[in-house]
């Protein structure tokens, strides 16, 4: 049968009101690719694969677990979502309240949210409210607000967000056909290394993977064991100080024998650039986070991954920030609009012979 979206497939495996009728998007069943180009520019001789979650409904994983918050809010009678974010969240929470058809409201950290979030929440109709203050300031307001005034709060520490997301783990394994050796992925507020490690934990007693979580150094409170006042870095998604699942995400580490580490803006901008550029796949520079840190951990030696399964997950979609792409302006080489000038332009600038 045509392919429903994560409740339809997995909601009998997922810790939410079974009665429920679903609000889907047809979220999940996103591509696992090869990558032996990245794996290559990498390193350590891994057998790297892509889990390409920027191929959700929004452009990001964040619609696996609202799918399930929604749902979970909706039948508990909510007329009214909001949430904090760093953008994927809100035009998440945005659009599945728009097929719930009740409100959203998001409150942002002013000026950091890449422009393709907001466009996005601004599409599906989220009344948007912006702080000066950081995403850990807006969780708090939220929390509290939630507290107070009718309105179902739908950030990863409500609890359907993560069954949701846990589905990813076992797609994966679907996918390849067994459990990866290795899974990367970034880290801001800790919701999804802690669901990819419930689903994996729920998936087999025996196989699962070691995790491996990268935060920003700018944003790196679990690594440096303290809360960041004013986080700082130009992977905006995941400019966080103080995660909320910060616990799960020490647990999910230390249980699995895997580790957390940071990783600089440049590096995460580097693996950005390289998996675009070597595989064509194109995804929002967090993301890259995961690819940088398991560069960095085999290049130190802090993972040995030869001829191992490493799933690095491609948390959100490139498009979704645009302005990352260009250092300045972007790289246009303008001609005159005849074949002279295309054919000479073609063998200076990209070496195809005339
Ligand atoms: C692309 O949208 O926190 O560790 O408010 O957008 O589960 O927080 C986004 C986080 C990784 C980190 N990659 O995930 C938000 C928000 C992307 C993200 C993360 C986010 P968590």
């Amino acid at each position: 049968m045509a392919y429903r979206g994560l409740i339809h497939k997995y909601g009998r495996r997922m810790a939410i009101s079974q009665s429920a009728t679903p609000i889907t998007l047809f979220e999940g069943d996103t591509p696992l690719i090869d990558a032996p180009r990245i794996s290559a520019w990498v390193g350590g001789g891994a057998k790297l694969w892509l889990k390409c979650e920027g191929m959700n409904p929004t452009g990001s994983f964040k619609d696996r677990g609202m799918t399930a918050a929604v749902t979970e809010a909706v039948h508990h009678g909510a007329s009214a979502l909001i949430c904090a974010s760093t953008g994927n969240t809100a035009a998440s929470a945005a659009a599945y309240a728009a097929r719930a058809g009740i409100t959203c409201c998001v409150l942002i950290p002013e000026g950091k949210i890449a422009m393709g979030k907001l466009a996005g929440a601004a599409a599906y109709g989220a009344q948007i409210l912006a702080i000066d203050g950081s995403f850990d300031a807006a969780l708090e307001l939220v929390r509290l607000a939630a507290e107070r005034a009718p309105i179902a709060l739908v950030n990863s520490v409500n609890p359907a967000r993560l069954q949701g997301q846990k589905t990813a783990a076992w797609e994966i394994v679907e996918q390849l056909g067994r459990v990866p050796d290795l899974v990367c992925l970034p880290v801001g507020n800790a919701g999804n290394i802690s669901a990819y490690w419930l689903g994996f934990c729920e998936n087999s007693d025996r196989e699962r993977p070691k995790m491996l979580g990268a935060q920003a150094e700018g944003a790196a409170p679990i690594v440096r064991g303290e809360i960041v006042r004013e986080p700082e870095t130009r992977a905006t998604a995941i400019r966080i100080g103080n995660p909320a699942r910060w616990l799960q995400a020490e647990d999910a580490v230390r249980e699995s024998a895997g580790l957390i580490l940071s990783v600089t803006d440049e590096e995460i901008f580097e693996a950005y650039h390289a998996v675009a550029e070597l595989e064509g796949v194109f995804c929002e520079p967090s993301s890259a986070a995961g690819i940088a840190g398991l560069r960095k951990a085999m290049s130190n030696g802090d993972v040995d991954a030869r001829e191992r399964d490493v799933v690095c997950v491609l948390t959100g979609h490139g498009l979704k920030d645009p302005d990352s792409v260009f250092d300045g302006t972007p790289k246009v080489v303008r001609i005159g609009a005849n074949l002279d000038e295309l054919l000479r332009a073609l063998a200076s600038e990209a070496g195809v012979p005339a």
